[in-house]
C-alpha cells in the first residue's frame, strides 16, 4: 500500500505539469529582467507549449515567461476568437516607427481583475524568432501592437500598472495583497 502511494508520488513528480503558476503583482519576481534565449531547443519548445496551455487555460491573450517565473525572453500570444492562432516570440525586439500613440484598455494575468487605459506606440516593427528559432519580422497594428509592447515590458520587469498614477497603482497593490492574504489563510 505504501509502495503504491510512493510510486504515485514519484509519477506525479515526473509527469508534465503543463498549467504553470502565474505570479501576481506585487510579487518582486515580476521585476526580474529576462535573459535572451541562446538556442531554441526542445527545452524552450517545451516551455512555449506549457506557456500556451497556461495562457489558454487562464484564459488570456498573451503571456510572458517572466509571469511563470522563467526569466528568459519568451512570449506567447493568441488574439484569435477561437484560440486557433498561437504566436510565439523568442528574443523579441521592437522599433517604434513614429511618435503616434493610442490609448488602450489593458489587463494582465498577473494583475487579475483590474483593467486600465494605457498609451502605447501605435506603429511598431517587431523582429523575433519563432518556435523553430527562425527569425521573422512583422509590422503589427492595433491590439497586436499593444499586446506585443505589454509582453516585452514583462521581459524587462515592467507591468502596465507602472504607467498609472501612484494612487491607482497603490490601490491595486493593496487590493491584491489583501486577496493574497485571504488565499493564504487555512480553509
Ligand atoms: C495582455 O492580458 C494584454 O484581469 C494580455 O481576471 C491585455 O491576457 C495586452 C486576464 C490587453 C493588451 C491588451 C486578465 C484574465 C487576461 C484578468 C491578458 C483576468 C483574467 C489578460
Ligand atoms: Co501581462
Amino acid at each position: 500500500m505504501l509502495a503504491v502511494v510512493y510510486n504515485r508520488l514519484l509519477e506525479t513528480r515526473h509527469k508534465q505539469m503543463p498549467i504553470l503558476n502565474i505570479l501576481e503583482f506585487p510579487d518582486p519576481r515580476l521585476r526580474t529582467v529576462a535573459k535572451p534565449v541562446t538556442k531554441v531547443d526542445d527545452r524552450i519548445r517545451a516551455l512555449v507549449d506549457d506557456m500556451l496551455e497556461t495562457m489558454y487555460h487562464a484564459p488570456g491573450i498573451g503571456l510572458a515567461a517572466s509571469q511563470v517565473d522563467v526569466h528568459l525572453r519568451v512570449v506567447v500570444m493568441d488574439l484569435s476568437e477561437d484560440a486557433s492562432e498561437p504566436i510565439v516570440l523568442i528574443n523579441p525586439e521592437i522599433e517604434v516607427l513614429d511618435s503616434d500613440t493610442c490609448p488602450n484598455q489593458e489587463g494582465c494575468l498577473s494583475v487579475p481583475g483590474f483593467y486600465e487605459t494605457v498609451e502605447r506606440a501605435a506603429h511598431i516593427r517587431l523582429n523575433a524568432l519563432d518556435r523553430e528559432g527562425i527569425p521573422f519580422e512583422l509590422e503589427p497594428e492595433d491590439l497586436m501592437a499593444v499586446c506585443i509592447q505589454h509582453e516585452i515590458d514583462h521581459l524587462d520587469g515592467k507591468l502596465f500598472v507602472d504607467y498609472l498614477s501612484t494612487f491607482k497603482r497603490d490601490r491595486i497593490k493593496k487590493k491584491l495583497e489583501k486577496l493574497h492574504r485571504r488565499q493564504d489563510e487555512p480553509a
